[in-house]
């Protein structure tokens, strides 16, 4: 009986994705404090540029494959299960999934903390480190991709049984991240197995740099989206609810998903604005691009406004804003909603000046990028993680926390510190400060006043970190509570959809624009490398000690 239910629900597998991807977590919050300490230039045991740089590969491989990847996996499974109302169309696949990704984690770390692989995540060619590093993301990369064939299979099985109705929205929301992350996952793997692996292993001599840097930001910058959608599908299908309401909008929820797909992968190329392998008129084309990515953002913020909207007013709420203090804050979804959209806001305005070919220039490698991309993922989008794993978590273990208390506080302290940390952060960006170093020599007057900023951002940090172990804590203490209720409910619309049209209920017109938008963008870029050969330098191998 319990191990059909186990079967059907796909509990254990999914806190084996959650559980790693939370364990690596904690082990990463703890390098990144630490990496703020060697900053802030107070002198922690152990500062040596090579220990700063492996911390900084190891933080930004787990920050970026590892810990959203399997939490992105374990959510898809969850949605799967829950939103369609039946097993996985194969258990045993998932499962091969998720062991392969842990063999390419232990084999990506393992020379990672070795020393022999501080290329950072990023991979700087002409750097190159061992291979076991790169071979080890190529099987999470693999791994991942068993998620989006079932993802997909789960969907178009269920759209077989159940023919002319609409996808719920959740996992069209879930099917349209698996699509993303299969374009998003291709400029990299193509990176990885023609470039960075054959250059590890010595089979080649020289690595062709702009090629390499411009499949990287093929990845870049949808992986991104890819961290982001379970977000913004939590916004859709969880918050209302838990705020005590309805989904203003199920269409929009659609389209919006649909567009971030769309608008995020033939953007790339803003992280090569300073870049010369590339002309301007493909710059400008994709900065053009960029800049669409901001229609389904504000749709969202409209959507989930109109939504909590009409719950604060039906609470008593007036005024313009007053339904705001009237929506039940005390609920950890809702709390967190919250808190996301504003760390979203500052974040977002960030990302306008980021975008932009001109003002770019300002703040191009200089701590503003670390500000701005630890505010959006590490702040508003981790902050959702947060809240879905404390939604999630009693449906799969069947236990309640006893006291929201420490969840709120949890919520507010990650909050707070990402604020602390990324509002200095940003102006030092302003001021010059390079990301990616680990020492600075504060003595020096033309820097000295640096350093006031970077102890407020350490504090900030040490928050953080708090409010990271806390989170922790409260998942392990949640297997105290009482028992809870273990049905899923999503958030209903206002009005329902009975029918879909099937480009609103599918992805095959999303996928062919896509193919377009692709060949528009990256075409000549991407094509121009294999007749102008310039780029080639010399491979640096940081695994020979060289
Ligand atoms: C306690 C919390 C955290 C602290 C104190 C922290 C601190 C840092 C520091 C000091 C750096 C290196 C900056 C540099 O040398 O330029 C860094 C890099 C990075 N962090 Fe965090 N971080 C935290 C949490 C997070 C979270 C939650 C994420 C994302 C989920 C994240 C993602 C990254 C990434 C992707 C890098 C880039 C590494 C690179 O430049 O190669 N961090 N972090
Ligand atoms: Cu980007």
């Amino acid at each position: 009986m319990e191990g059909r239910a186990v079967t059907y629900r796909a509990d254990r597998l999914i806190l084996a994705h959650f559980g790693v991807a939370f364990a690596t977590f904690a082990v990463a919050i703890i390098l990144g404090a630490w990496q703020m300490t060697v900053r802030s230039g107070l002198n922690p045991v152990f500062t040596s540029p090579e220990a700063y740089f492996a911390s900084v590969t190891a933080h930004g491989t787990i920050m970026g494959y590892v810990m959203p990847t399997l939490f992105v996996m374990g959510f898809g499974y969850f949605v799967a299960v829950t939103s369609l109302d039946r097993p996985l169309p194969n258990t045993r696949l998932a499962w091969i999934g998720f062991w392969l990704i842990m063999a390419g984690v232990v084999m990506a770390m393992a020379p990672v903390l070795a020393g022999k692989a501080t290329v950072l995540y990023t991979f700087y060619p002409p750097l190159t480190g061992s291979v076991f590093y790169y071979l080890g993301l190529v099987l999470v990369v693999v791994g991942s991709w068993f998620w989006i064939a079932l993802m997909i299979w789960a969907m178009s099985d269920w759209k077989k049984d159940n023919p002319g109705k609409p996808v719920p929205l959740a996992m069209f929301g879930n099917v349209a991240n698996a699509f993303l992350w299969l374009w998003t996952t291709a400029g990299v793997a193509a990176e990885l197995l023609f470039q960075a692996i054959p250059a590890s292993l010595g089979w080649t001599q020289t690595i062709d740099i702009g090629l390499a840097r411009t499949l990287f930001a093929w990845t870049l910058h949808p992986i991104v989206y890819f961290w982001l959608l379970p977000a913004y599908i939590a916004f859709y299908t969880m918050a209302p609810r838990a705020a005590g309401g309805r989904l203003y909008s199920d269409m929009m929820g659609r389209l919006s998903f649909l567009l971030l797909v769309l608008y995020s992968l033939p953007v790339g190329m803003h992280h090569l604005f300073t870049d010369p392998e590339h002309g301007t008129g493909f710059k400008f084309l994709q900065m053009m691009l960029t800049a669409l990515v901001t229609v389904p953002t504000l749709l969202t913020i409209f959507t989930i406004g109109a939504s909590m909207e009409i719950v604060g007013r039906l609470r008593g709420g007036r005024g313009l804003f007053g339904w705001i203090g009237a929506l039940p804050w005390d609920r950890p979804m809702v709390l967190a909603t919250g808190l996301s959209f504003v760390l979203l806001g500052f974040g977002g305005f960030g990302g306008t000046i980021n975008m932009s070919y001109g003002m770019n220039a300002m703040i191009h490698n200089t701590s503003w990028v670390t500000a701005h991309f630890h505010l959006i993922y590490g702040g508003s989008v981790v902050t959702m993680y947060f809240a879905i794993a404390y939604e999630f978590w009693p449906k799969l273990v069947g236990r309640q926390p006893l006291s929201l208390k420490p969840i709120r506080l949890q919520l507010w302290l990650w909050a707070i510190g990402i604020v602390v940390t990324t509002f200095p952060w940003h102006v030092l960006g302003l001021f010059g400060e390079p990301r990616r170093v680990a020492t600075f020599d504060y003595a020096n007057p033309a820097i000295a006043f640096w350093q006031p900023w970077t102890i407020v951002s350490m504090i900030g940090g040490y928050i953080m970190l708090a409010g990271g172990l806390l989170f922790v804590w409260n998942l392990v203490t949640l297997y105290r509570g009482p028992e809870a209720d273990r049905q899923m409910h999503y958030a209903v619309a206002l009005h329902p959809p009975q029918r879909v049209p099937s480009a609103l209920n599918g992805f095959a017109l999303c996928n062919w624009l896509l193919l377009f938008l692709m060949l528009m963008a990256y075409g000549y870029p991407i094509g121009q490398f294999f007749f102008i050969k310039d780029y080639p330098a010399p491979i640096h191998r940081v695994d020979l000690g060289g």
